[in-house]
């Protein structure tokens, strides 16, 4: 009995030691292996006295339930060491910047498309796009300028094929041509996005950026347009009022056409929009020619609208202040540092475009 115990005693004092798991194996060998002292004890029960069988060995059960419960907590204690300091020796600490303080910057162009898009859908316009390697029927026949109209020589064209079926196309016009045959009027979109033209000097370069405007319904006319572009206008130079007067034109997608030019004057060297006795000429427009409307399955003694087209280079350089065209394209990282936008920095019409 009092060997028992003495085992007892033992191996729980061991047991409450810093031990490793095989230190732990140890122990549960020289316990419970074949020749172990548990074990040993076991076998003694055949050999005690009937009077003291039952005692010993309800005393013994107990020792053995204890001692492995003991080990198998003591076991589960040096796993779970084990694991939290291989978490902490492989812990990486993900919040690090993989370049520290690097940040990019916003392009004034991609900023400028952010800013008119944010305007125009405020009074309900949606953004639609497209390729920009276009057939000449989205970009020119569909348009009412049909083979052998001067226009097409005015577009300074590059055409991707010898029978000029596919080109790149000269302005975004053909993405609600594309709009329009696959839904159904009313529409009222917008279609910001690179257009091409051969010409290249200090005001034009071969790819540039376009948006075009265009609202078709029942009842649709040019005072419709002269609002929405006046509205237009004061959001995106961030005035009350701007001088604009209508200038009669022509295209041939629209009829009557007209360009529209906003006052400004020149104050210290630099251009102040808005007033003064000057006209700058900013964008064309009109009402969306009936052969137009015919090409594309709309009826126009039913729909009718406006539509217009404006230069999205020349409207960056005009509010940020920037001389050079040719500077846009370049990737110039030392140019692009100063005149960029923060990328977080994103326009709304509610906060302020370019705060
Ligand atoms: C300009 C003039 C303009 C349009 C573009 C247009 C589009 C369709 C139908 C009719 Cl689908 N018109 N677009 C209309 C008038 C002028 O652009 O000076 N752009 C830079």
């Amino acid at each position: 009995m009092s060997d028992l115990k003495k085992i007892k005693d033992e191996f729980i004092s061991k047991l409450k030691s810093k031990l490793n798991l095989s230190e732990v194996n140890q122990i549960k060998s020289d316990l419970f292996g074949k020749n172990g002292l548990v074990s040993s004890e076991f076998k003694k029960i055949g050999t005690i006295a009937d009077t003291e069988r039952k005692k010993f060995a309800s005393e013994l059960n107990v020792i053995k339930d204890e001692l492995q419960g003991l080990i198998n907590l003591k076991i589960n204690e040096i796993e779970n060491e084990e694991i939290k300091e291989k978490l902490q020796k492989e812990k990486i600490d993900i919040t690090l910047p993989e370049r520290p303080f690097v940040r990019g910057k916003i392009h004034p162009v991609s900023q400028t498309i952010d800013e008119i898009s944010s305007i125009f859908s405020e009074i309900g316009f949606s953004v639609e796009e497209g390729p920009d390697v276009e057939s000449e029927y989205n970009n020119f026949t569909a348009l009412n300028t049909p083979d052998n109209h001067p226009a097409r020589d005015m577009h300074d064209t590059f055409y991707l094929d010898d029978k000029k079926e596919k080109l790149l196309r000269t302005h975004t016009s053909p993405v609600q041509i594309r709009t329009m045959l696959k839904d159904k009027p009313p529409f009222k979109i917008i279609a910001p996005g690179r257009t091409y033209r051969s010409d290249s000097d200090q005001t034009h370069a071969p790819m540039f950026h376009q948006v075009e405007g265009l609202h078709i319904d029942k009842e649709i006319n040019m005072g419709h347009l002269k609002g929405c572009l006046n509205y237009f206008i004061k959001e995106f130079f961030e005035l009350d009022k701007i001088k604009m007067r209508f200038r009669p034109s022509h295209f041939p997608f629209t009829e009557p056409s007209a360009e529209v030019d906003i006052g400004y004057e020149m104050k210290d060297g630099k251009i102040v929009i808005g007033e003064g006795d000057q006209w700058l000429e900013i964008l064309g427009c009109g009402m969306v020619h009936p052969n137009v409307l015919r090409n594309v399955k709309v009826d126009p003694t039913k729909f009718q609208g406006y539509a217009f087209g404006m230069g999205i280079d020349r409207l960056a350089m005009l509010k940020y202040g920037i001389n050079d065209l040719r500077a846009f394209f370049d990737c110039d990282y030392r140019w692009l540092n100063h005149f960029g936008f923060d990328p977080l920095d994103v326009p709304t019409n509610y906060r302020g475009l370019s705060r």
